[in-house]
């Protein structure tokens, strides 16, 4: 079987997908799909969704970070990252799934506001209000310890790590003073997962990356 991954080295759902890799040690082909015009055709041919990561599977194409990830771990290959136990494996899928829902969304709004030229400062306001709500849900549901379910890397961290990243920038981006005041269990397990080597080798390549499209 042969597998590439369509991936952006700034995107968290291509991040989540590149940890899971990586903790997998799978062999998978990374390319960057939006590097060239080429490319770019290429991915919206096989994924008329036009977004990465997209998985090409023996030339079959299976889009969405979630899904990918689901995949990966069936396959049975490299290092589990989803608890056998099934309150554990639904624990996992929960907090992957706040992420997407109710942090991913109101922080993608954000992120389209970066630029305090023009910015629609009623929009920020209510997508801020809308980030804090789903990040005290998580911080609800996480303990504060390193990893987040069974004292091991499992997909939630894979989900997690990329998006608590972005989240820290929120802070300097729209002056909130301290992002994890109100969350002191996320804050102890963001800055405990930080020092698992997968973790920290994927926010290392997404801190390049947002260094480079931020020209710092
Ligand atoms: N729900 C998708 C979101 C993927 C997504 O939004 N990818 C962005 C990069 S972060 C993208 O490829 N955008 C390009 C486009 O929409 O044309 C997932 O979990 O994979």
């Amino acid at each position: 079987m042969s597998m590439k991954l369509y991936n952006a080295q700034l995107s968290p759902f291509s991040a989540r997908v590149r940890l899971a890799i990586y903790a997998k040690g799978l062999d998978v082909e990374i390319v960057d799909g939006f590097s060239s015009p080429e490319l770019e055709a290429e991915l919206e041919k096989l994924n008329p969704m036009h977004k990465v990561p997209t998985l090409l599977i023996d030339g079959k194409a299976l889009p969405e970070s979630e899904v990918i990830c689901e995949y990966l771990e069936d396959l049975g290959l490299g290092t589990p990252l989803r608890p056998k136990d099934p309150a554990e494996a639904a624990r996992v899928r929960l907090l992957s799934r706040i992420g997407d829902l109710y942090i991913m969304e109101p922080m993608t709004k954000l992120f389209g506001q970066i630029n305090p030229k023009g910015r629609d400062q009623a929009l920020v306001d209510r997508e801020l209000a809308e980030l804090a709500k789903g990040i005290g849900w998580l911080g609800h549901y996480i303990d504060g310890s390193p990893y987040a379910v069974g004292g091991k890397l499992s997909l939630a961290d894979c989900t997690l790590a990329p998006m608590l990243f972005f989240y820290e920038q929120i802070g300097p981006m729209f002056a909130v003073a301290d992002v994890f005041t109100n969350v002191p269990t996320l804050k102890s397990y963001f800055a405990g997962l930080k020092n698992d080597p997968h973790v920290a080798r994927v926010l290392s390549e997404v801190d390049a990356a947002l260094r480079k499209v931020m020209g710092r």
